[in-house]
């Protein structure tokens, strides 16, 4: 790989954002996700191998100390953090300068979740496809994706949760939305769903990555 990949890998698992953090203190003045990415763009190396090679990889380590004990909440936050900084650079690449035509997407994670990496990721990518989103955040209820769904009439709805417990909370909202706006088409997506599930709540399509959501959305209205 890529040193300045596996660089970036680092500061995103350990959590420093940028140079000036102070956490991890035995990173300190060290480059944190922030420059990182930056120089990596600017070395020439693509969006998506900077997400996929370095940035997921590295989520998916802070996950595993996690359940492992390694780590506790504050780590993992941290390293959101840094990850959120990298993300930040590779906004624009993702987002593109498409015209958006192709229709609204509501786009929000489920009530009792609070992890939106996955979800900005998936709103990037749509976006990029030239979709306008409305992004309306984490903890999000049924009322609040239908009152949406009311202002905008015919849009697509994508929900995401990451935890077993609030997989259980996107059956209700999926329930509640079909039932005030029927015939809304809606996606669901996060780390702990399978289409089994996705069937099981009546929602429309799963997708395990952005790319997929964004192919169905496409797919929908070409
Ligand atoms: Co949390 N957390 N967390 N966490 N966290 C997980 C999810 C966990 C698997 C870690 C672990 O134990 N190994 C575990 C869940 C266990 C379970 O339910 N099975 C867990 C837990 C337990 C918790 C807390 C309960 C911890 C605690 O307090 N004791 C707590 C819950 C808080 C809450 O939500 N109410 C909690 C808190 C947090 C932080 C706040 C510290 C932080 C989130 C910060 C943030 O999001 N701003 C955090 C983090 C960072 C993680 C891990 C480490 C990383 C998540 C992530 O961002 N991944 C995570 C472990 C892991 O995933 N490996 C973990 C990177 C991201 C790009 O992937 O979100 O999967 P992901 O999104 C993917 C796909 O899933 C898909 O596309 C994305 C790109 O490929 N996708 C969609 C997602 N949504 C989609 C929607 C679509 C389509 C595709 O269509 C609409």
């Amino acid at each position: 790989m890529d040193p300045l990949l596996e660089k970036l890998g680092v500061a995103v698992e350990f959590g420093k954002v940028d140079k000036n953090s102070p956490y991890p203190p035995n990173m300190k003045d060290q480059d944190g996700a922030d420059e990182l990415t930056k120089e990596a763009l600017d070395s020439g190396i693509k969006p998506t191998s900077i997400l996929t090679e370095s940035l997921v990889p590295a989520m998916d380590r802070v996950g595993r100390k996690f359940s492992e004990n390694k780590i506790f909440v504050p780590q993992m936050l941290m390293s959101a953090k840094a990850m959120g900084a990298a993300m930040n650079h590779l906004k624009p690449y993702f987002q593109s300068g498409d015209v958006k035509t192709r229709g609204t997407f509501i786009i929000g994670t489920v009530k009792g979740d609070l992890h939106d990496i996955g979800k900005n990721l998936v709103a990037m990518m749509v976006e990029g496809g030239g979709w306008t989103i409305i992004d309306l955040g984490v903890d999000v209820n049924e009322d609040m994706f239908n009152q949406t769904l009311a202002e905008n009439p015919g849009a697509f709805v994508g929900l995401s949760a990451l935890l077993t417990t609030t997989m259980a909370n996107m059956e209700v909202i999926v329930q509640q939305i079909k039932e005030v706006n029927p015939g809304t088409r809606v996606l669901v997506g996060g780390a702990p769903l399978n289409d089994d599930f996705r069937a099981k709540i009546g929602a429309d399509f799963y997708s395990p990555d952005p790319r997929g959501a964004v192919e169905y959305l496409n797919s929908c209205v070409s």
